[in-house]
């Protein structure tokens, strides 16, 4: 009888391993002016000032609005970041994080 030799597999797969992405949530309010929010997301957030604009305009008419996604402690920095930012101005500008599904 003959023996078939099969040769070991030596090809290796390499699987990129990608962190888990959280989304920064910008919450509406009814006290903080709107060139504020502008101002706050071009600062942090490096949009432009059409960009800018139409996010805050989003969260004015629905009440949230999701601005970007980042790796966990890049979007938690810049979510309190851009709180802190509203309430060193007494508003009640509020970001928040969520994980992306
Ligand atoms: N609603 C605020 C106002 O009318 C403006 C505003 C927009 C505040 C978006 C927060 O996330 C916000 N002055």
């Amino acid at each position: 009888m003959t023996k078939t030799v099969v040769a070991p597999r030596t090809k290796t797969k390499t699987k990129t391993q990608r962190p888990p992405l959280y989304k920064v949530i910008l919450l509406n309010d009814d006290y903080t002016p709107r060139e504020f929010v502008v101002l706050v997301l071009k600062a942090v957030f490096r949009m432009s000032g059409d960009q800018a604009y139409r996010v805050m305009m989003t969260a004015h008419q629905r009440g949230a609005c999701v601005i970007a996604v980042y790796t966990r402690d890049v979007a938690e920095t810049k979510a309190k970041e851009a709180t802190e930012l509203g309430k060193s101005k007494g508003y009640p500008l509020f970001f928040t994080t969520e994980p992306e599904e």
